[in-house]
């Protein structure tokens, strides 16, 4: 790329630090999390070193959520320019959300260690809408809206033409692209069609109701999240009942994530006169842990069968599947109601001896992915020295890949407790034969076929392995 270019991955550090400014003066609370997760990373120092890095000051995702698939194209463009790519398929029509979605995310290791701005956004499915007639005026209100400044659309194809954006190029893109994530007071959308839309599903008035889709909530990364949830209340923060995803480990895995419910904020609607309440924006707190093997892709987990055709054994490449069999026996055990406390205790028990807790186990059963790196070559060099006994010696580090992605069942109990509503009625599900459908219907609107993130974390502990195995003069597996 000629230096006269500024690059994607500097693009995107200044987007998502201009995007978390924006988002503190909008929502205050934000900015309190921010400064308690700053507090907690700060005493953190027994952690490994896998989990600091410089990326932790700067580390957030967001979320979006858009109604047409006109609008998913634009916004995978504008990403592009930043370096991000659509990894991972969600369908969270299962759980009652009548969404799919990806996550627009840096795929390299160093674009990663840069900066790993996420984005979780999410496309309408107006087709599980079974009002014809509310779905019909959805779907004409959506296409009088443009999301994007004329300026933004301008400089995608610009960019896209001529391979970069200058510095001034840049600056402006920031200015213009942050016009699509800022929230609007004014409804777009009358007080009964607003009111008509939400009694069907809050995510269509959420979706449709406004001029665009307004980031609902920016997350920081913190080392210790029971920590976090802890000190929320002293804050004046009233967390959400219960940590979403694995319970504390001495090998953290995945993804915790905590939050506060989304606040009720005053609006307008068109014309004068009439205003309303709307609740979208949320804030939220996420801790990550290791990557897990599996194959395949995820599946949304049903509430009523959160098993689907999960194993219920280890063995090879299913350290994903371990964790939701083990997720969905906390489910069918747990009482309505319990205490995050009680959540834990429970979690703890049902995992601590089915699923290993040691960073050799989990390497050595093939339930988590590293990265190798050879610290030092061994003296004398023996071509069958095996990979253990390499690590033993401590020639080859082997270190946990960071997970830097998301949780379906944790994403839809998100969406689910900031909408206010249970699960919609009125929402069809998907059957499981339609998901290879629909996804490809959300390539086609992206333009481009999403990735899978196993396959991002499998390349990267390969590539790793074979730089050391190059040094090294000779296979190690
Ligand atoms: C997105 C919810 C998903 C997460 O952290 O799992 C999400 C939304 O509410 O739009 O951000
Ligand atoms: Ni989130």
């Amino acid at each position: 790329m000629p230096s006269e270019f500024v690059d994607p991955d500097e693009l995107r550090a200044e987007f998502c630090s201009a995007l978390s400014k924006m988002y503190r003066s909008e929502v205050p609370l934000y900015g309190d999390l921010v400064e308690l997760v700053d507090e907690i990373n700060d005493r953190a120092d027994e952690q490994e070193s896998w989990q600091i890095s410089d990326r932790l000051k700067v580390e957030r995702h967001g979320a979006i959520r858009l109604g047409l698939p006109s609008e998913l194209h634009t916004i995978s463009r504008l990403f592009r320019l930043m370096g991000m790519y659509p990894v991972g398929y969600y369908d969270l029509s299962g759980c009652g959300v009548p969404v799919h979605a990806t996550a627009f995310r840096p795929t390299t290791r160093s674009s990663l260690s840069k900066n790993p701005f996420r984005v979780f956004t999410s496309l309408l499915r107006p087709e599980l809408i079974p009002d014809a007639k509310l779905r019909d005026q959805v779907l004409s209100i959506l296409s009088k809206r443009d999301i994007f400044h004329p300026t933004t659309r301008a400089l995608i194809s610009q960019a896209e033409t001529r391979g970069g954006l200058t510095r001034p190029e840049t600056n402006l893109l920031v200015q213009h692209a942050l016009e699509t994530f800022k929230w609007h007071e004014e409804a777009l959308v009358p007080a009964e069609t607003y009111a008509r839309m939400r009694a069907v599903h809050p995510l269509l008035a959420d979706i449709a109701g406004f001029r665009g889709p307004h980031i609902n909530h920016l997350t920081p990364r913190v080392l210790d999240i029971d920590a976090a949830q802890a000190g929320m209340p002293a804050r004046g923060i009233c967390p959400k009942a219960i940590i979403e995803g694995p319970p504390r480990r001495l090998c953290p895995i995945l993804l915790r994530q905590t939050s506060f419910q989304a606040l009720t904020e005053h609006i307008r609607f068109p014309g004068g006169g009439s205003e309303g309440s709307h609740r979208a924006r949320f804030g939220e707190i996420e801790s990550r842990g290791c990557a897990l093997t599996k194959k395949g892709n995820l599946i949304c987990l049903h509430p009523s069968n959160p098993l689907h055709s999960v194993p219920l054994v280890a063995n090879q490449h299913v350290g994903h599947d371990l964790y939701l069999s083990l997720m969905a026996e906390s489910q069918r055990t747990a009482p309505p109601n319990e205490s995050n406390a009680a959540h834990q205790t429970l979690l703890h028990q049902i995992f601590t001896h089915r699923f290993p807790d040691t960073w050799t186990s989990l390497r050595q059963e093939g339930l988590a992915f590293f990265r190798y790196t050879l610290i030092t070559p061994p003296q004398p060099l023996s071509n069958n020295t095996t990979l253990d006994e390499l690590i033993d010696s401590g020639n080859i580090q082997a270190e946990p890949i960071v997970y830097e992605d998301f949780l379906p069942a944790s994403a839809a109990g998100i969406f689910r407790s900031n909408l206010g509503q249970e699960q919609s009625e009125h929402v069809q599900k998907n059957i499981e034969a339609e998901e290879e459908s629909t996804r490809k219907q959300f390539e086609i609107a992206l333009g481009r076929p999403v990735e899978d993130f196993c396959d991002l974390y499998q390349a990267m502990e390969s590539d790793s392995l074979q730089a050391v195995e190059r040094t090294l003069g000779y296979r190690l597996r």
